[in-house]
């Protein structure tokens, strides 16, 4: 790597910190210095993950030792004296150090938190917040917060498997700003946890906060969503809308999808979840089928797409070239974005820039760490994922975003029109 000549964006240490996440395992904080200015950045992790993300670095025993070690020996000397705003030659050479296609000499862990950390540095260099300087970067103006899907309810990887889909969650798409949009949520979040107890079937919280629920099938979780939404007197579709996060990989095994106590053969799963989505007040679908059944992905795309958002997450892992070809192959209109899926920010804003509906997604291992939001922001992101209103690694995040609207107050954007999407 080359130094610049521009002293005051030099980078002048770099150094590495385990630390927790909010399951208590460890993760990795990069924290980079100029002369007169810091920043860090922190890797979240997944625990619903696809098969070609970028790989962790982690020990045998859950520890980052050779993470930490590898930073030290390889990245750390490279990091010194580079430009702190120089973010494609940083994640380029990044990418050069590590060598490998899945990220695993180096971890995605490590080399997401270093990307992250530079990024923030650029920014505070600059005297600016992350998400005003990543928009002056692309020059936007008229500029809108990103519109909030939050989990209500949790299952699949997040809640021991207790419900087979992962997210249960809504878009308050009626609300007008990020403060109005929270405060519905809250309520619904409210209403289905004293519907749930009211019951008997509430059980704490699961992994993104949501509630951990007790219910014997996903028609009764979609039943109890729709109720809360109505008990807070909020219009269905109009005002807010279901979205789910089917993670169906977790629940795809031997050719047959594993839902509510039956085997289902692909064709048939598709036909039951093209019934729900007629059925309740559904706008957005992730991850309807496993990234090995992409015949049968396309073949629920083809059912819902004049509906709403077919949401690659597992399929596509934050990929510019695979969110690409699963647009061309008709199988989503919409992806996650989420760093860590990729390795460095350069990559995931090449991923967020190829696809249609973007929504900046954080991961179900988190901390306080928000620069997230600012992506999100930055970027202008159609839609942010971030769990639920519960749990502080969560909140820290929708905080975030309450503080960055008191200070540059903006309009929420609005919901994508699925027709305007089929064309592509
Ligand atoms: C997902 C995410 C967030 P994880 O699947 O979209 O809900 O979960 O970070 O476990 O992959
Ligand atoms: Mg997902």
């Amino acid at each position: 790597m080359t130094a610049t000549s521009d002293g005051r964006y030099r980078i002048r240490s770099a150094e590495i910190l385990p630390i927790y996440d909010s399951r208590a395992r460890q993760t990795l904080q990069v924290t980079v210095c100029t002369v007169d200015a810091s920043a860090a950045g922190v890797a979240p992790a997944g625990a619903s993950r696809g098969h070609h993300e970028a790989r962790e670095l982690r020990d045998p025993d859950g520890g980052l030792m050779s993470a930490c070690a590898r930073f030290r020996q390889e990245i750390a000397p490279s990091l010194i004296g580079m430009d702190c705003r120089n973010q494609a030659g940083i994640d380029a050479a990044l990418i050069s150090l590590d060598g490998t296609d899945d990220r695993s000499h180096l971890g995605g862990n490590t080399l997401i938190a270093t990307s992250m950390a530079t990024t923030a540095l650029a920014a505070a260099s600059n005297r600016m917040p992350l998400w005003q300087y990543l928009a002056e970067n692309q020059g936007a103006t008229e500029m809108r917060m990103p519109l909030p899907q939050i989990q209500i309810l949790g299952g699949g990887a997040h809640a021991g498997g207790r419900l087979p889909l992962q997210d249960f969650m809504v878009v308050p798409l009626g609300a007008e700003d990020w403060p109005t949009a929270l405060r519905w949520v809250a309520e619904i979040y409210h209403a289905a946890g004293s519907l749930m107890s009211e019951r008997g079937m509430l059980q704490g919280v699961a992994d993104e906060g949501g509630w951990w629920p007790n219910l014997q099938s996903c028609e009764a979780a979609l039943d109890l969503l729709v109720l809360a939404i109505e008990a807070t007197g909020r219009k269905l579709q109009d005002e807010v809308t279901i979205s789910l996060d089917i993670a169906a990989n977790q629940f795809y095994r031997k050719g047959c999808y594993h839902v509510d106590g039956e085997a289902l053969a692909p064709h048939a799963w598709v036909e039951k979840l093209l019934q729900w989505t007629r059925r309740y007040p559904i706008r957005m679908v992730e991850d309807p089928c496993a990234e090995d059944d992409p015949e049968n992905y396309a073949a629920f795309y083809e059912g819902f797409h004049q509906q709403g958002l077919i949401v690659g997450d597992d399929l596509v892992v934050s990929n510019g070239a695979r969110i690409r070809r699963a647009v061309k192959d008709r199988q989503i209109n919409a992806a996650l974005i989420k760093p860590n899926q990729v390795g460095t920010v350069t990559e995931a804003h090449e991923a967020l820039l190829s696809c249609p509906v973007p929504i900046v997604s954080a991961r179900s291992g988190e901390t306080e760490d928000t620069a997230i939001v600012d992506l999100a922001v930055g970027w202008q992101a159609p839609l942010i994922k971030v769990g639920s209103i519960a749990r502080g690694e969560r909140t820290a995040k929708w905080n975030r975003g309450l503080r960055v609207h008191q200070a540059h107050p903006m309009p929420l954007m609005r919901f994508p029109h699925p027709g305007s999407l089929s064309q592509h």
